[in-house]
C-alpha cells in the first residue's frame, strides 16, 4: 500500500511536556514519524508519496469555524503578547461561564484547549494542515480504487473535537477523512480507533450521526486519559443511537484480552456494513510504551492487521499515538503488513 507523508510534520517540535507535575522530555516528537517512515521503507511496504492540498473546506465539514480560525491565528496573537515561547493557556473556563470572547490569547487558548500537552508553536498550523492533507490524500487514493492506504499523520488527531483540541491533537485527521468519504459518496463509514487512548474527539464529532460508526478500544477512562469520556455506556444519541461502541480495558490488559475486544469491535463493524473503514492506528498499546499500560507485543500487531482485513472493505490507516520510539516503526508497519498478507 502507499504511504502518504509530509516533511512538514517537523514543524510541530515540542521540547518538554508537563507530565505528572513536572516538565519532562516531550513524548510526541518528530522522530516518531521519521522512525515509522524508515520502517515503511525498510520493510518495502510500498511507495511513499507527498500529500495533495485540499484547503479548509473538508476541515470545516467537521470542525467549528470559529475554532479553526482561532487555531489559524493563535500563534500570531500569542506572539504579539508573549513572544516566541510555546503558547499555553493560563486559565480554563469554569462550568456555567458565559464564554464571552476576550482579547487575551491565554484566555482564548483556555476556551479551546483541554490540557497542557498541546502547546501551539510557530509551525503548528502548517504541520497540522499537512497532517490533514495526508489523511485526505489517503482517502482520495482509496476512492480512486486502492484497497488500503497509510496516512502517516503527525501530529495525531483523535482527541480533537468539533471545537476543542488537546492530547497532542489539533485537527481530527481521521474524522476529517471519514467525513470526506461521506461527502464523496460513501453511504456508511466506520472508524475503528485502536490507539491506547479513547478517541474522544472522533466519538464526539459523530455522536449524533447514524451514518458514521465509531468504535474505540482503549484504557478505561477511570484510569486513563481523556478520563471524562470513553465509558461503555456511551452508545450515541438521536440518529446516532447505537453507532458508538466503547470497549474500555483495564491497565495490564494483554493481547488475549485486547483481541477479545477486537472481536466485538469487528462484529459491530461488519453488522454496520460500511463502505469505507478508517483505522485510527495508535501503537501505544505496546508493552514498553512510556505513558500507557497495555501489554501488546511486536508480533501481535501483524495479527491485528490481518484481523482488520477480514472486514473486507477499503481501509484508510491514519497514524495516531505510540511513544516507545524504538519500536514504533516495527509495530505500526506490522499492522500494515499483516493487513496486506491476509488472504
Ligand atoms: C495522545 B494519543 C497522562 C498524560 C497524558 C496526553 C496523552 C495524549 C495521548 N498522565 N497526556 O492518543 O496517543
Ligand atoms: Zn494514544
Amino acid at each position: 500500500m502507499k504511504t502518504i507523508f509530509s516533511a512538514e510534520h517537523v514543524l510541530q517540535d515540542v521540547k518538554s511536556e508537563f507530565y505528572g507535575g513536572k516538565w519532562v522530555d516531550a513524548f510526541e516528537i518528530p522522530r516518531r514519524a521519521e522512525l515509522v517512515l524508515a520502517e515503511v521503507k525498510r520493510a518495502g511496504l510500498g511507495p511513499v508519496i507527498a500529500q495533495d492540498s485540499f484547503g479548509l473546506a473538508p476541515v470545516l465539514a467537521v470542525h467549528d469555524a470559529a475554532f479553526v480560525h482561532f487555531l489559524e491565528g493563535a500563534w500570531e496573537a500569542w506572539k504579539a503578547e508573549a513572544g516566541t515561547i510555546p503558547a499555553y493557556p493560563n486559565i480554563w473556563p469554569p462550568r456555567r461561564s458565559r464564554m464571552i470572547p476576550t482579547v487575551r490569547p491565554g484566555a482564548e487558548l483556555g476556551r479551546y484547549v483541554v490540557d497542557m500537552s498541546s502547546p501551539i508553536l510557530e509551525g503548528t498550523w502548517n504541520a497540522v494542515r499537512a497532517a490533514v492533507d495526508c489523511a485526505l490524500t489517503g482517502a482520495k487514493l482509496i476512492n480512486q480504487g486502492e484497497t488500503a492506504a497509510f496516512a502517516l499523520c503527525r501530529p495525531p488527531g483523535h482527541h480533537a473535537g468539533r471545537d476543542y483540541f488537546g492530547g497532542y491533537c489539533f485537527l481530527n485527521n481521521a474524522a476529517i477523512a471519514a467525513q470526506y468519504f461521506r461527502d464523496q459518496g460513501a453511504s456508511r463509514v466506520a472508524v475503528l480507533d485502536i490507539d491506547y487512548h479513547h478517541g474522544n474527539g472522533t466519538q464526539d464529532i459523530f455522536y449524533d450521526r447514524g451514518d458514521v460508526l465509531t468504535v474505540s478500544i482503549h484504557g478505561d477512562p477511570v484510569q486513563e486519559y481523556p478520563y471524562y469520556i470513553g465509558f461503555a455506556d456511551e452508545i450515541g444519541e438521536g440518529a446516532g443511537q447505537r453507532t458508538n461502541l466503547n470497549l474500555p480495558l483495564p491497565w495490564g490488559s494483554d493481547y488475549s484480552v485486547w483481541n477479545a475486544a477486537l472481536d466485538q469491535a469487528l462484529e459491530r463493524i461488519r453488522a454496520f456494513a460500511p463502505d469505507r473503514l478508517v483505522v485510527s492506528l495508535g501503537v501505544d498499546t505496546f508493552k514498553d510504551d512510556p505513558i500507557s499500560h497495555f501489554r501488546l507485543k511486536e508480533q501481535d500487531y501483524a495479527q491485528i492487521g490481518a484481523r482488520i482485513a477480514t472486514v473486507g472493505v477499503p481501509v484508510l490507516f491514519v497514524m495516531e499515538g505510540g511513544y516507545a520510539i524504538e519500536a514504533i516503526g516495527v509495530n505500526a508497519v506490522n499492522v500494515l503488513r499483516g493487513f496486506e498478507a491476509a488472504p
